[in-house]
């Protein structure tokens, strides 16, 4: 593998890496590639990293010498196409100035807070978008390079949706399709933005279009049919040149045996005693976020922390851990919630700590999976409370670690888990008073209560696994009849 820095900034990856012709029949295009630099003895290595997603591609990309593109992490390193684990990866480069307008803006300051409610404000900058939109550009081509005839490639996510449709203009033999992680906005919402129709088409130029859940699918048909005047029948959508595509809810999910087997591994069961030793608490609350502002952190803290300050809880026998994962740290947004946050908690360990114990224990980290594994089986209450959430894969890893079937789930109804978790206790995390009463709820319900609603979470989500979400989207794109014509423009129709 070489590597090569460069101080180029508009022009990084102009030319499409295709070192062995277009041969992949199975491409995954998502902004990051899945692996992690190891150092080794003097030349550096890359390992695939452990994620949701990868799980559950890995097996199609070895069965269909699938490819991955991505980009790496580094800012204006170009890297040569080469094998992490055994998987072909193609790197695509990106400069520095194209991370701050890309990713940090046009994708994390524009389309990430618009797309939650709007939350925090959206931005909208002129020059974001002309990145978003060359960057999408480069993906595209970068997946026209690798794609053989008539292959499948799945798009990822809200940072690339201009790709489905650049990519049909240069191959119209591909079977093209689309997931948003995160949620699709309301139409009175989705209206701010100034580039509207050019994301609407960039995603309708898929054939499979996945949600999280069926309302944004039906927002999303409903919008080609309002703005682009688009025929829809139900989840079906005809673009003018008479391709049918469709838009369809496919609930993500996880890796649910690994978590299992992890969770009652001796190491990890040693360790969730120990952690509970080490908190030294009859009851233990625990939340686990990327340390976002669509988390609803400082609503839940705020809920914990009143209930500690009017001793409805009493500090003596119940602790708060909080894990945050550090996130788009050169956001001013996320450290303005940083700053938040650790005052707020500070306040209250200030006032109602002793020496000997605080209420709230706050870890600004990432932790191994293993850890994340114990800390689940050691808590008593997983509180989930987004302000708005794609799906939140945290509230279906703390029911597949729970194999003892205790512990509770506190969760967010605006989650998109939320409409599979039915028998969580679930809050509206605007409403503080409410979340005091559900949570005071989840600790002190009977045992036998909270066990018939953990059966029934642990049911639902081991019968809906991260392999099970992969086979319903791409045994539904393949459904999807495209008569190969490369050279005679787009004549296909749905099956
Ligand atoms: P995220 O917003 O990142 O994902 P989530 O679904 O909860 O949110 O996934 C977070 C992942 O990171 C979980 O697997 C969790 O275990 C892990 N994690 C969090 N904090 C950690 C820590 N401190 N140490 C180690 N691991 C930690 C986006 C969307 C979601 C959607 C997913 C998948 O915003 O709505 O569910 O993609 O589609």
């Amino acid at each position: 593998m070489t590597s090569s820095t460069e101080s180029r900034s508009d022009s990084a990856g102009a030319t499409p890496a295709n070192p062995t012709g277009p041969s992949a029949s199975f491409v995954v295009v998502a902004n990051r590639l899945p692996v992690e630099r190891v150092s080794g003895d003097g030349d550096d290595e890359w390992r695939m990293s452990p994620g949701g997603l990868v799980t559950a591609l890995e097996p199609v990309l070895r069965q269909k010498h699938g490819v991955w593109i991505g980009w790496h992490g580094v800012p204006g390193e170009h890297l040569e196409p080469f094998e992490a684990s055994g998987i072909p990866v193609v790197p695509v480069p990106l400069s520095g100035h194209e991370v701050t307008d890309y990713y940090e803006g046009m994708s994390n300051a524009t389309l990430w807070p618009l797309y939650h409610d709007s939350v925090a404000f959206p931005e909208y900058h002129r020059e974001w978008w002309d990145a978003y939109r060359r960057i999408n550009r480069r993906f595209a081509q970068q997946a026209a390079a690798v794609a053989a005839e008539g292959a499948v490639v799945w798009v990822q996510d809200y940072q690339l949706q201009l790709v489905p449709r650049m990519l049909r203009e240069l191959r119209p033999d591909l079977r093209i399709g689309f997931f948003l992680h995160i949620p699709f906005p309301p139409e009175e919402l989705f209206q701010q933005l100034p580039w509207r129709r050019e994301i609407l088409e960039g995603i309708a130029g898929a054939d499979l279009v996945g949600f999280q859940v069926a309302k944004d699918a039906h927002n999303f048909v409903r919008l080609l049919r309002q703005m682009l005047r688009y025929q829809t029948h139900r989840d079906r959508f005809v673009t003018p040149d008479r391709r049918t595509g469709r838009a369809q809810a496919y609930p993500i999910s996880i890796d649910v045996n690994a978590f299992e087997e992890l969770s009652n591994s001796p190491e990890v069961v040693s360790r969730a005693a120990e952690i509970r030793r080490d908190l030294g608490a009859k009851n233990i609350l625990f939340g686990v976020d990327r340390l976002d502002y669509t988390k609803g952190l400082r609503q839940r803290i705020q809920a914990v922390g009143e209930l500690f300050s009017e001793g409805r809880l009493d500090p003596a026998e119940t602790v708060f851990l909080q894990l945050a994962t550090p996130s788009r740290e050169r956001v001013e947004e996320y450290k303005r919630l940083r700053d938040d946050i650790e005052l707020q908690i500070g306040r209250i360990n200030g006032s109602m700590g002793t020496i000997a114990r605080s209420p709230i224990t706050y870890l600004h980290t990432s932790v191994s999976k293993q850890e994340l594994t114990a800390m689940y089986r050691a808590a008593d209450v997983l509180i989930v409370t987004p302000l708005r959430d794609g799906m939140n894969l945290v509230a279906k890893e703390y029911p597949a670690c729970k194999t003892d079937g205790s512990g509770a789930l506190v969760l967010s109804e605006f989650a998109g888990a939320a409409e599979e978790l039915r028998q969580a206790y679930i809050v509206n995390p605007y409403d503080i008073n409410g979340m005091k009463e559900t949570i005071l709820r989840a600790v002190g319900d009977p045992p036998a209560t909270k066990r018939r609603r953990m059966r029934g979470l642990r049911k639902q989500v081991t019968s809906h696994d991260i392999h099970a979400w992969a086979d319903a989207f791409l045994r539904d794109l393949d459904a999807i009849r495209r008569p190969v014509a490369p050279n005679h423009g787009d004549e296909a129709a749905a099956g």
